[in-house]
């Protein structure tokens, strides 16, 4: 059968949960990552290589990433993972496992947009002005994790789902790591012992440790250079 195929950026961005599943999975998966042209500081970086196979590649709703299963073609990040997790045994099956992994899934994806509306917003301010949104994101960064520490206190779970790693995981450690790699969050995190040892436990998995700790993942840039920041090519 032929390896699935995975489109996007040649960043971390939506497709790194997809990229570490399937790595945990030991998986062979193929990709095409798209560039953003000329790779200089001076030059404007554009979707051009994207933009020229977009709406030829039958697509129904053309995005990225984008997952090939053979014939089978499709968009949306969460629904890839998800896909993936349920012919892999990597979502829970039980309640109340299944309704609390699919809260903090949500939970997780609001506080990666919170992240994505301020570095991708058109016009986010002066250095002044953008500063102080990334300290009420971290405010609001804080407030979350409080929520998750209780979580995992109350629950004496290893993952968000209990014992089982699923996707979830996936989702949680990655957004949650932007805001530790380029929003300079990690004195938050340290506030909080049970998700500090959540984080390290999913760096820890023999299944990935090796590509967490390469710098294929922890020096690629998170987001594109469209971003403010978290990206090499970031205005400041
Ligand atoms: N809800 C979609 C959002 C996809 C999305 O916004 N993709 C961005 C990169 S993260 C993109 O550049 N898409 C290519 C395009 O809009 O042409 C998902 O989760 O996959």
């Amino acid at each position: 059968m032929a390896p699935l195929k995975i489109g996007y950026w040649d960043v971390r961005g939506f497709a790194e949960p997809i990229r570490m599943l399937l790595k945990h999975l030991n998986i062979e998966f193929e990709e095409t990552r798209y560039g953003f042209g000329n790779d200089s500081e001076e030059s404007l970086p554009n979707r051009d290589e994207w933009l020229a196979e977009k709406f030829t590649l039958g697509l129904e709703f053309p995005n990225l990433p984008y997952l090939f299963d053979g014939d089978f073609k499709m968009t949306e990040s969460v629904a890839i993972l998800k896909r993936l997790a349920r012919a892999n045994g990597m979502i829970a099956t039980t309640e109340p496992a299944l309704s609390y992994s699919e809260m903090i899934e949500a939970m997780i994806i609001d506080i990666r947009n919170r992240l994505i509306n301020v570095v991708y917003a058109e016009n986010s301010g002066t250095p002044e002005e953008f500063e102080q949104k990334l300290a009420d994101l971290r405010e609001r960064l804080e407030t979350s994790l409080g929520q998750l520490e209780a979580f995992f206190q109350k629950h004496g779970s290893q993952w968000v789902a209990g014992d089982k790693l699923t996707y979830v995981d996936f989702l949680a450690y990655e957004y949650l790591d932007w805001y530790r790699v380029f929003v300079k969050s990690t004195p938050i995190f340290e506030k909080f012992a049970k998700v500090s040892d959540y984080m390290k436990r999913f760096e820890e998995l023999p299944s990935l440790k090796e590509y967490i700790a390469r710098d294929e993942h922890r020096s690629a840039s998170c987001l594109s250079p469209f971003a403010r920041i978290g990206h090499r090519w970031a205005k400041e």
